[in-house]
């Protein structure tokens, strides 16, 4: 009854986590109980993200929804429900959000040990296409007992103890790592639990695709236009590889880490730190990568050794590859020399 078992075996991620628990004897389960809001938090958008289409095509969203209320913005709804659900966890005590300009001070009693920060909503300018966007956070602990200051969050992404993103698209998948490899899960909408689906996720040691934005070709530095060039015209007589850009980074991520190659958002004469941002979207994702056996770069170092300086710091991000990555880093080496 092998194959049954499997059936009627449930891993769902609550299981999963608290089976994570069982290896820190000291742990109170409260980064259990965190992780769960963050999971209600993600079901919710999900929910929300897939009736959005919905009611603008019948009309109910427009201005306003049938109850007369102003209709608000997904991302700034999906933010509220985060905001809300990490508070209400009990186990949080400063949160960053991309929505918000400054990071939120959780109220004395409701404070916990973990600091979140988090884009709620990344890509939103994406939904009224159907294109897939997503959730994607990180989680901290907080440095000392003290008064939380903002410090708790300006640390380096090595120092975060778990990240992921919940991608909304042909189903809402959920992509975790607690340190121990990558995991991905499903949501099944009859059961409304994540259930474990892409079990310990490791990226190809080298892919055949790239993922940029050409349009922005003619700012480039030397050593990521010379690697763009790499990947067209290849001096080793291997095929060129494939150019894949959804424009949603939570897609085009979860895309590289599946099937292997490079994700990059390079710097600009324009925006000199690119445009990606360092606490809530370079750390988590370059987390996963390096979880996973790839690697993440910002073009002067390591992504995870970044410290950053303010909370809504941007940085320049290749990741994806272990090989794919190294190829770059090497570029950006020789122009150092
Ligand atoms: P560009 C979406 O707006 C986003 O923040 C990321 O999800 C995505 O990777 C990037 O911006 C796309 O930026 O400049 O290529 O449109």
């Amino acid at each position: 009854h092998e194959a049954d078992s499997h059936r009627t075996d449930l891993m769902t991620i609550t299981r999963y986590v608290l089976n994570e628990q069982s290896r820190h004897p000291e742990s109170r389960g409260d980064f259990t109980i965190l992780l769960s809001h963050i999971v209600l938090g993600c079901k919710f958008v999900c929910t929300a993200v897939n009736k959005a289409g919905l009611a603008k095509l019948i009309g109910l969203a427009g201005e306003t929804n049938v109850q007369g209320e102003e209709q608000k913005k997904l991302d700034v709804l999906s933010n509220e429900v985060f905001i809300k659900a990490l508070v209400s966890s009990g186990r949080t005590c400063i949160l960053v959000s991309e929505e918000d300009e400054e990071a939120t001070i959780v109220e004395p009693s409701k404070r916990g040990r973990y600091c979140v920060v988090f884009d709620p909503l990344d890509g939103s300018s994406n939904i009224d296409c159907g294109v897939s966007i997503g959730t994607i956070f990180g989680i901290y602990m907080v440095k000392d007992g003290g008064e939380p200051t903002l410090d708790n969050v300006l640390q380096p992404g090595k120092n975060m103890l778990a990240a992921g993103y919940c991608m909304y698209g042909s189903s809402c998948t959920l992509v975790l790592s607690t340190g121990t490899g990558v995991n991905g899960f499903t949501l099944d909408p009859s059961l409304g639990e994540f259930i474990l689906t892409h079990p310990n996720i490791k990226i190809p040691k080298k892919g055949k695709i790239y993922s940029v934005n050409e349009g922005n070709t003619k700012n480039w530095d030397a050593p990521t236009a010379k690697y763009v060039e790499k990947c067209k015209f290849p001096k080793d007589g291997s095929s060129p590889k494939s150019l894949r850009y959804i424009g949603s980074m939570v897609a085009d991520v979860h895309r590289t880490l599946l099937y292997g190659g490079i994700f990059l958002y390079p710097a600009d004469k324009k925006s000199p730190n690119g445009k990606l941002r360092v606490l809530y979207e370079v750390f988590p994702m370059s987390f996963l990568m390096e979880q996973a056996g790839g690697q993440a770069f910002t073009g002067k170092q390591r992504a995870l050794d970044l410290v950053p300086k303010n909370i809504h710091e941007r940085s320049p991000i290749f990741l994806g590859s272990y090989d794919d990555v190294e190829e770059i880093k090497a570029l950006y080496a020789a122009e150092e020399k």
